[in-house]
């Protein structure tokens, strides 16, 4: 078959024997991801019909103010991946704790975690511009037949044995990968089908797009200041262009088609940056390495970093690899 007509299903179906553990099992959890997908994919795609969209009224542990779709798409994902018996603990942005999941029969068996974004850059929601989900998961540390652990959820990016997230923009794509390279596929409304449209996704070495949240360049480190300032200086194939939609997977989306660094580093009023280790960053990092890319805090690799908090936010600077590599020339 070609890959034209290749839908997602069938492709997780064919790829689940290059997966190093009992394969079934991810397959299943991969498709609760799919349904999940075009489920918040219907809803976002409605926000502007029906009164949905707005403050929920709640505040997430970062305090910041959570859009009703938020709420809905944390919903949607969690009940699908509870119904499958496969995910032992989900731990997500918009929940304080992690989420212990077992059914009476199954006295802890399930082994895998599912860290996500269920809609990332919600603050997009209200002017109509793409938004995404972002997941990682893992294989539990702890001893099967045992409660899930806050450890399960504090591995490595490293240990991620699957990645990926949606993009909800002109078309809604999923994009993700297993450890053998990055794979999109698009969703066709009519049908409800993702098909495989991009095969083998790569980042390409080098590109002209830095994104940025330039507003706060003030309060940057110098070596990132200069680093802007090297983004827009005239020589070589510079200046390069500026992109920021203020939305991580958009971002990221783009970059990783047409070429280029998205940052969101450190600064004088965000110790840490802004972006999440291990439900935002891990996952992007493990998609950017596994598609030539890289993916840095600014000194050292994203996925080697060793995780103490669920919500522990950290600087990301990730891309196309000589962009990367080279921002952290400046970093030094
Ligand atoms: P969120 O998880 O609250 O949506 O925040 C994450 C988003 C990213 O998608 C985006 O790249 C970044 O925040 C934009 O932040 P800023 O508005 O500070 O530039
Ligand atoms: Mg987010």
């Amino acid at each position: 078959m070609t890959n034209q007509y290749k839908t997602l299903g069938e492709f997780i179906i064919e790829h689940q024997d290059s997966f190093k553990y009992s394969s079934g099992e991810l397959s299943r959890l991969l498709n609760g991801i799919r349904l999940a997908a075009k489920v918040v994919n219907h809803e976002v795609n409605k926000a502007g019909l029906v009164d949905i969209i707005g403050e929920a009224g709640d505040t997430n542990i970062q305090g910041e103010n959570q859009q009703k779709l938020d709420v809905l798409a944390n919903e949607k994902f969690i009940q699908t991946l509870k119904k499958r018996e496969i995910v032992c603990g989900i731990a997500s942005e918009e929940e304080d704790d992690f989420i212990s999941i077992n059914s009476f029969d199954n006295n802890h068996q399930n082994k895998y975690v599912v860290l996500i974004d269920p809609l990332d850059g919600s603050s997009n929601i209200d002017v109509n511009v793409s938004v995404g989900t972002i997941f990682s998961i893992y294989r539990r540390v702890t001893p099967v037949g045992t409660p899930v652990q806050l450890e399960d959820f504090l591995q490595p990016g490293i240990n991620q044995i699957a990645a990926g997230y949606i993009v909800y923009g002109t078309s809604t794509m999923l994009v993700y990968t297993t450890g053998d390279g990055v794979n999109g596929f698009t969703l066709n409304p009519a049908l409800g089908t993702f098909y495989l449209s991009h095969p083998n996704m790569s980042f390409p070495e080098t590109g002209k797009i830095y994104s940025v949240n330039e507003g706060n360049y003030v309060h940057f480190p110098q070596g990132v200041k200069n680093y802007i300032k090297y983004c827009q200086q005239e020589e070589g194939d510079r200046p390069y262009t500026s992109r920021y939609i203020g939305s991580l997977v958009s971002d990221f989306h783009r970059n990783m088609i047409k070429g280029g660094i998205y940052m969101y580093p450190k600064s004088s009023v965000a110790s840490e940056g802004k972006l999440r280790l291990l439900y935002e960053c891990n996952p992007m990092a493990f998609i950017a390495e596994q598609a030539n890319g890289l993916a840095s805090d600014g000194k050292k690799r994203i996925m080697e970093i060793e995780p103490t908090e669920l919500h522990q936010r950290v600087p990301f600077f990730c891309g196309s690899r000589k962009m990367v590599e080279k921002a952290e020339e400046f970093m030094k």
